[in-house]
């Protein structure tokens, strides 16, 4: 494996950082999570504008340019041979002392990694995922906006937490208004007498999936709104799935003990899934080239 670390190529064993950068101290940093298929890099200008966006939100100025960034990570992707993989570019705070301020780190710390990745959730695209509504609840955006991709990623993993001592495959976040949020790592929607609903973005990430899912929605004639929901929307819902990069597009048949619809994937979410499919194998940045 070959990673990219503060401009050389290296090895895993060789791609250290520093116990004192504030990536690790103080989850000081962003990243992103991107996917190609078929030798070609999915939305990879949304995924750099996203992590621009969420470095500028923190005043953190990545010392790259986008178009050096992107060909980064196509270079990465190119040694390591990989032609789907799932890439991670993380830039933090770099390197400082053991005080929290951001001024100590002159330097931020750059990382890309590209691994082999196939589906996230195996047969479960088929049988459906169950999801439970976690206590905890989104950052709110007045804390740290959830439209970062921050490394701060303990609200999203105290949710996942709490899924896995329950016994469901994703977790269901409300925001601090009882509002529907997100997943733990996917962004959701709600599907009622044809129309899809998914909440507004304040109390989550901005998805990438997400948008994708939208223009397949909307090309196929679908109506599909933008709407605060709450649990009730969830309960009464025919169908509900799941966005992500990780997630693909994932259908939810099970949310706190009741079953959505009739408890199997339903017919948009399926029609939704293969149009996703397709998609990921034609659209894309070449990665060589
Ligand atoms: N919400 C959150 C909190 C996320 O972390 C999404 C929504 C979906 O966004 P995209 O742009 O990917 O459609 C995410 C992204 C992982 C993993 O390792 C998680 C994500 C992406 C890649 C890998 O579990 N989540």
């Amino acid at each position: 494996m070959i990673i990219y670390l503060n401009g050389a190529f290296v090895s895993r064993e060789e791609a250290l950082i520093s116990v004192f950068d504030h990536g690790f101290l103080y989850g000081d940093g962003v990243f992103e999570g991107i996917r190609a298929y078929n030798g070609k890099i999915l939305r990879l200008e949304a995924h750099l504008d996203r992590l621009y966006d969420s470095a500028k939100t923190i005043d953190l100025v990545i010392p790259l340019r986008k178009e050096e960034m992107a060909q980064v990570i196509k270079d990465v992707c190119i040694r390591n041979d990989l032609n789907e993989a799932y890439i991670r570019p993380i830039v933090s705070r770099g390197n400082g002392d053991l005080g929290l301020d951001p001024r100590k780190c002159p330097v931020p710390t750059i990382v890309v990694i590209a691994t082999p990745w196939g589906a996230m959730y195996g047969d479960l695209y088929e049988k459906g995922l169950t999801a439970i509504s976690v206590s905890i609840r989104r950052n709110s955006a007045a804390a740290l906006p959830p439209n970062v991709k921050s490394l701060n990623y303990l609200n999203n993993i105290l949710a996942k937490i709490e899924a896995n001592y329950k016994g469901a495959d994703e977790a269901i976040m409300f925001d601090v208004n009882g509002y529907l949020a997100e997943g733990s790592g996917d962004n959701i929607f709600v599907i009622k007498n044809g129309v899809i609903a998914t909440p507004p973005t304040l109390n989550n990430l901005i998805g990438i999936t997400r948008a994708i899912a939208i223009e397949l929605a909307q090309s196929l004639g679908i109506l599909i709104v933008e709407k605060n929901l709450g649990y009730f929307d969830m309960y009464t819902a025919d169908e509900m799935f799941v966005t992500g990069t990780a997630a693909e597009i994932a259908p939810i048949t099970t949310v706190d003990g009741r079953k959505i619809g009739d408890g199997r994937p339903g017919p948009i979410t399926r029609q939704l899934m293969a149009e996703y499919t397709v998609k990921t194998r034609e659209e894309g940045s070449p990665i060589t080239g």
